[in-house]
């Protein structure tokens, strides 16, 4: 099995989907979290260097890449996170590129908490859940209950991730969508995920 590291901020940000991935895999990785000292160090190599960054080796074989949802997609398909069939591999994407979208807008406020941008983030959000909480309901009426075909996929690791934080500024966001919050459940119960969850570092977002 190949050997990896994962190395980004001591923070959730860009670099927890990531971990969640490993978690759920139950792969081993090593969690590399970078000080703003290391950091500086880098850039100082390589003014381009942006976290986080994946390392795989492999016997003589080793890569290094960046951009966390290429990283993020590497990992899915690796572990076979990315969707059964066509069809759920495309819905897998959609999913998570409307909950980047969202991300971006909480990004936003996150820095400025302006009105400006919170109704852009409820505006986002309200484009966004109504398809995901039908989605996910027509996926539970087939029986699996996760987000996307027949078992786990990265969409139910994504949006478990993404509502944390959508979570911690408006708690009542999935107030009218209890698909989407039964999903989220589902996801904090599987041993591996909650383990993880349960022993990683808290950190602010
Ligand atoms: N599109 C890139 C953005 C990477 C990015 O902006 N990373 C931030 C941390 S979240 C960073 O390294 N910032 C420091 C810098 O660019 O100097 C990705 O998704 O990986």
């Amino acid at each position: 099995m190949p050997s990896y590291k994962f190395s980004y901020f001591d923070l959730r940000g860009r670099g927890e989907p990531s971990r969640m991935l490993f978690a759920a895999a139950g792969i081993p990785f090593t969690d590399k979290r970078v000080t703003q000292e290391e950091f500086g160090k880098m850039k100082a190599t390589d003014p381009y260097a942006s976290l986080p960054i994946l390392e795989v080796t492999a016997g003589n074989d080793a890569y290094m890449m960046n951009q966390s949802m290429a990283i993020n997609r590497h990992l899915a398909r690796t572990f076979g996170l990315d969707g059964v069939t066509l069809n759920d591999k495309g819905m897998v994407d959609e999913i998570i590129e409307n909950l980047v979208d969202v991300k971006s807008a909480l990004f936003a406020v996150g820095f400025g908490d302006t009105e400006e941008n919170r109704e852009k983030l409820g505006k986002t959000l309200n484009k966004m859940c109504p398809k995901l909480e039908a989605q996910i309901q027509s996926n539970m009426k087939k029986g699996a209950g996760f987000a996307v075909g027949p078992k786990l996929t990265f969409a139910d690791i994504f949006i478990f991730e993404a509502f944390e934080s959508i979570l911690s500024k408006m708690p009542d966001a999935l107030n009218s969508y209890p698909g989407i919050k039964q999903n989220r459940e589902k996801v904090a119960k599987l041993p591996k995920v909650a383990d993880y969850v349960k022993k990683r570092k808290e950190t602010p977002f």
